[in-house]
């Protein structure tokens, strides 16, 4: 019975069918079928269209302009760009930032050449394109210098594009900043430019391009610049600098794929300086012997304790020092994690005796107990603290959206809301205690925020202050659904970036200015110049 209801129904809807078919074929076309096609194609083209408009608008506004100009002076820049209102800004009366500059000279000068070149790094297979180096290697020189000097580095362009050198962390006068578009044109093939500054504050920092600097600091050109303390507050008696790169998937210590020995004596203590040269966050710990973290981004810790194989973080940009002491066996080994969080064998550094070299190390378990900042050391009394009276707060959400960069469609990273060179620009004026209040709400991963000319405190974390050490940085690193509130006297009039140093997001819209009123610049981002700083 239901087989045949079933075989009825078959054949009906087969007639059904037929009969259209045949009206379709012979008979006379009803009207619904006839228009609805033309309906459906005006609407399809309409929204082909509009999305079209969409699509080009979207492009050509998100195209960077042919010059744009970041002087805040009353008669020259982008005075669009912010509300100017109350400022001290009187036409014609502007500070050229040109002026913003070190002594000529000083009791003692350090100083440097280094040249821009392309270079066969050891590790790299036959064919492989050439690193872009400093003096022919990547890491370029390590720079030391002495706290109080003069520092005079000649950057000597011989590769065929572009570049600069930006001195992150160090409080330079603004025209040594090394930001293309902004303090300096991009120094062009064959040609040089000269760097000067005081080398003020002691610590860890580095050096790298500010020239389309996600792709120039990816290809090699950058390396890192120690400055001595003139009073230390420490005995080291190894000190020693590490930058971490990818090369290719595989990550390095000073360009080294596999295990780099350093030699040293039981009871010889040790300062291991490192940084993240990369554009994500890297895990690494070390194992053998207590250690202390004794600085961040450079800024000595008050207090450390000593902590055994935890993980430790490092953010794009960031920079650990590391002490300890050569226990009577075994080595000391750092080891890093892969993105799952599992420790590598390679790469790794040993260190210790010779002997200590054949030892058997067994390859550290991954650890959830990542070194958390806000709670080491021990608190001290500092100059800014939550409860200090704030002359000008912004706070600024980092967020992730789809769209174009500079007319590239796909993921846009935004400062409130917008892409670079739509970000606002920050007004800060000289003595004022300035408070930043940086917001991810975005699931995008972490942003390894960075300020230039400036060091900050950090003030809060998702509203709690820090309990342990006061802790200075250049770079903090929000992760997803953090807040973080940091603060700084304005102390250094100029022009400055602040981006995200996953480069990779500063390339795709993750940057501003912070700026001092009436300052003028001969410089322009764009393609007039070619000045392109990240
Ligand atoms: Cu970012």
């Amino acid at each position: 019975m239901n087989r045949q209801r079933k075989m009825l129904k078959k054949a009906r809807n087969s007639s059904q069918s037929e009969n259209e078919i045949t009206l379709k074929r012979g008979g006379k076309k009803p009207r619904r079928v006839r228009k609805a096609p033309k309906r459906v194609l005006l609407g399809l083209l309409c929204l082909l269209t509009a999305v079209g408009i969409a699509f080009g608008l979207g492009m050509w506004t998100s195209r960077y302009p042919d010059a744009l100009n970041m002087g805040t002076a009353c008669d020259i820049g982008n005075m669009q760009r912010m509300n100017m209102s109350g400022t001290s800004c009187q036409a014609g009366k502007s500070i050229p930032m040109v002026s913003l500059q070190a002594p000529q000279t000083a009791a003692k000068i350090d100083e440097f050449t280094l040249t821009a070149e392309s270079a066969h790094l050891p590790f790299m297979p036959e064919g492989q394109a050439d690193a872009w180096t400093f003096n022919g290697t990547s890491p370029g020189p390590t720079l030391r210098v002495h706290q109080g000097d003069l520092v005079v580095i000649h950057l000597v362009n011989h590769l065929s594009v572009g570049v600069t050198i930006h001195w992150h962390g160090v409080a330079v006068p603004n025209s040594a900043d090394g930001v293309a578009g902004v303090t300096q044109d991009a120094t062009k093939p064959g040609q040089s430019y000269t760097y000067r500054f005081l080398a003020q504050d002691p610590g860890t920092y580095w050096y790298h391009s500010h020239q389309e600097s996600f792709e120039e600091t990816g290809k090699g050109l950058f390396g890192m610049l120690v400055v001595e303390s003139a009073k230390p507050l420490t005995h080291d008696d190894i000190d020693t600098a590490l930058a971490l790169h990818t090369w290719n998937s595989t990550l390095t210590f000073n360009a080294s794929t596999g295990t780099q020995p350093l030699h040293a004596r039981p009871g010889q203590w040790v300062r291991l300086r490192f940084v993240n040269t990369d554009n994500t966050a890297h895990l690494l710990t070390l194992v053998g012997a207590p250690f202390l973290v004794a600085a961040l981004d450079g800024h000595e810790l008050h207090g450390p304790t000593p902590l055994t194989a935890i993980p430790l973080s490092i953010d794009a940009g960031q920079r650990y020092d590391l002490r300890f002491q050569i226990p009577q066996h075994g080595p000391v080994a750092l080891f890093a994690a892969n993105d799952n969080g599992q420790y590598q064998t390679q790469p790794r550094l040993l260190i210790g005796q010779e002997s200590d070299f054949q030892t058997h190390l067994v390859t550290p378990k991954a650890s959830q107990n990542v070194f958390d900042f806000t709670t080491y050391g021990h608190a001290a009394p500092d100059a800014i603290t939550p409860s200090s009276h704030f002359d000008v707060t912004y706070t600024i959400s980092l967020g992730y959206t789809f769209g174009f960069s500079n007319m590239r469609p796909g993921p846009v990273f935004t400062l409130d809301g917008n892409a670079f060179p739509h970000t606002p620009m920050l007004l800060v004026k000289p003595g004022q205690l300035v408070r930043l209040r940086f917001v991810n709400d975005a699931n995008a991963g972490d942003h390894p925020m960075h300020l230039h000319g400036h060091t900050f405190t950090v003030l809060t974390k998702s509203g709690h202050p820090l309990t342990g050490s006061p802790v200075h940085l250049d770079t903090i690193s929000v992760g997803p659904h953090e807040t973080y509130e940091v603060a700084f006297y304005a102390n250094n009039p100029g022009l400055w970036m602040i981006h995200c140093h996953n480069l990779y997001h500063a390339n795709h819209g993750m940057d501003m200015m912070l700026v001092y009123p009436n300052i003028s610049t001969p410089y322009s981002i764009g393609y007039a110049s070619g000045n392109f700083p990240d």
